[in-house]
């Protein structure tokens, strides 16, 4: 199971806590929580006692969510599948998150901010999007490599009965991704390498002279968004990650890579591991019982392709209709209740 136990949060824990009723609209943990006082560029935020992720953590958005519980030392709980309810509403659009027993929130920055991280700006959004647009349309390109690799992904409820449905029914967000990536290759060009490097370029251009973060001292959304695209970038390696790993002319961003690394080396969904120093440890594979569960499910998603494509469909309308994917950080961002 994975599962990260609160201790030692050091950040907030050096601030003097101040208890606060929690006013405002539409927060994400039950109101009258207990809050912290925090930084000017850190709303007031409460900490929830657990959270739980659904999601896949090849996905970058969902990879800055976990990234950003770790560094919170958030206790929580990482589900491959959402429940019936949410999968209703917003199909399987990850990150999704549940602060203890609240509403279940999408979207990473809109969780990150919750947690006490920043807003990102307009600007930085667009160009996290144009990496997530270089690296995510290259996914699929060998199909076999695609399934293979989400093979691997674990879950981490601690059932054994609980993981192997999550491992059947993940299965169709695999499918839906295959066949959305597909579909979006046909309509959208695929950047060149030059471009490719030209993003990555632009970013580390905007790492401070002696910042190790783009946070400052500390890791802030952008980082753990832009960490998150170097992780789905490392799960099927492709022409971005090789651009990444070998570019002559990205050298400060492989420094902050590292930097990022050895704050995060014990977290469990490093595919850095191996790639960057510090060296770390790797991440632990699903066991053979969930593999064989997400096979069965990925054949069985093929062989009901009647009825798996239309809903895939119905649900890339849905969540595009319904403005769930939306990129600003503005109100009007979606949650879905339970
Ligand atoms: N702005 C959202 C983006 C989330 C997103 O694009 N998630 C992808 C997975 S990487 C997804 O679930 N897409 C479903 C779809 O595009 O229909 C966030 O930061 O959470």
């Amino acid at each position: 199971m994975r599962r990260h136990e609160g201790a030692g949060f050091v950040r907030e824990s050096t601030r003097r806590p101040r208890s606060v009723l929690l006013a405002g609209p539409d927060p994400p943990w039950p109101r009258l929580a207990l809050v912290t006082a925090s930084t000017p560029r850190s709303p007031l935020v409460a900490r929830p006692s657990h959270v739980r992720v659904y999601g896949n953590d090849h996905s970058p958005w969902v990879q800055a969510v976990l990234l950003g519980l770790h560094e919170k030392r958030i206790d929580h709980t990482f589900a491959l599948a959402p429940p019936l309810s949410v999968f209703v509403r917003s199909g399987v659009l990850m990150p999704a998150a549940r602060f203890d027993d609240g509403p279940c929130v999408l979207d990473s920055e809109r969780i990150l901010v919750a947690l006490g991280f920043s807003e990102v700006s307009e600007g930085d959004r667009r160009a996290l999007q144009a990496v997530f647009g270089g690296g995510a349309l290259r996914r699929t390109d060998h199909a076999w490599t695609f399934w293979h690799r989400f093979s691997f992904v674990g879950d981490g409820d601690p059932r054994l009965v609980r993981r192997l449905w999550h491992q059947f029914w993940r299965a169709f967000s695999i499918f839906y991704f295959f066949v959305l990536i597909r579909l979006a290759g046909r309509q959208v060009r695929r950047p060149s390498r030059d471009e490719i490097v030209e993003q990555l370029a632009r970013w580390q251009g905007r790492l401070g002279a002696d910042a190790l973060f783009f946070g400052g001292e500390a890791p802030d959304t952008v980082d753990l968004q832009l960490f998150g695209l170097v992780q789905m970038c490392a799960s099927i390696p492709g022409p971005s990650f090789e651009a990444i790993r070998t570019d002559p002319k990205l050298d400060r961003l492989r420094g902050w890579i590292s930097a990022m690394q050895r704050r995060f080396a014990a977290y469990d969904h490093l595919y850095t591991a191996r790639a960057f120093e510090p060296v770390c440890p790797e991440i632990v594979p699903a066991s053979p019982a969930e593999r064989c569960a997400y096979w069965a499910g990925a054949a069985s998603m093929w062989l009901a392709s009647p009825v798996t494509i239309p809903l895939v469909l119905f649900f890339v309308r849905r969540v595009r209709r319904t403005g769930m994917l939306r990129d600003d950080a503005t109100p009007g961002r979606r949650a879905t209740s339970k």
